[in-house]
């Protein structure tokens, strides 16, 4: 009897090692593409310049609680791809203080000196022009990140026309009194950091974007670092 429930056991224990093994592979690949033919989106991400959030809330800030752990993966439909790389920046403040407006598409995300272009003060835009029109899937910006601060009157509009005439529809809006003028927004306001902030554009269709601000608790001028529009031509 020994040696037969000796077999067994050794048998058993190996198939125990098999599925103990197995299963979170299959359970991982199940995660990154779901039914509905969407599948994680890959994001580039810089290094980071600092660590951790501060915990304090200064003083006429709108802040959102923090987030604990790492940011969810985002699910976009497949075929998904950045599309703002390299593309047209126009902004409200054509003569930047310091850096060249078309930092916010050069694929330059990080945090150095040199890698930010720096809008004159209060309420400023960038805009990008994607040349053609898509659904929108994804926006995911960096205004600075070299230090931890807040923007205010974040807001992140898309449009047919480069003149946001025709068509214009919020994306996301934190700019609780309106004191951008372009609306009450019910979203919060939030601590830069290396992962961005990254706002799920739900397939909007249109080919510019613009993103507005209004200073930060630093000064009062506006940052960009890089901004990534990441969707699928439009059918
Ligand atoms: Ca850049
Ligand atoms: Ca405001």
């Amino acid at each position: 009897m020994r040696p037969g429930r000796t077999v067994t056991s050794i048998v058993g224990f190996a198939a125990a090692v098999f599925l103990t093994t197995a299963r979170p592979a299959i359970a991982q690949e199940k995660s990154s593409e779901d039914k509905k033919g969407k599948a994680v989106l890959k994001l580039k991400l810089p290094r980071p310049a600092f660590k951790g959030t501060p915990k304090h809330v200064p003083p006429g800030t709108n802040l959102e609680k923090p987030r604990k752990g790492p940011r969810p993966k985002f699910m976009a439909p497949k075929g998904t791809k950045l599309l703002s790389h390299g593309m047209p920046v126009k902004a409200s403040d054509d003569d930047p203080i310091i850096g060249e407006i078309g930092f916010v598409t050069d694929g330059d995300r990080e945090a150095n000196e040199g890698s930010y272009v720096e809008l004159g003060p209060g309420v400023q835009w960038v805009q990008i022009d994607l040349k053609k029109k898509h659904a929108i899937h994804a926006v995911l910006i960096w205004h600075y990140h070299a230090s931890a601060r807040i923007y205010h009157d974040v807001v992140v509009q898309v449009a047919d026309d480069a003149d946001f005439i025709s068509n214009v529809r919020t994306v996301y809006n934190n700019d609780h009194d309106n004191s951008a003028g372009l609306g009450l927004g019910e979203a919060k306001e939030y601590w830069e950091t290396y992962e961005g902030r990254l706002l799920d554009a739900k397939g909007v269709v249109a080919r510019y974007v613009r993103l507005t601000s209004n200073g930060s608790t630093a000064d009062d001028q506006n940052h960009y670092t890089e901004v990534d529009v990441y969707g699928i031509p439009a059918r």
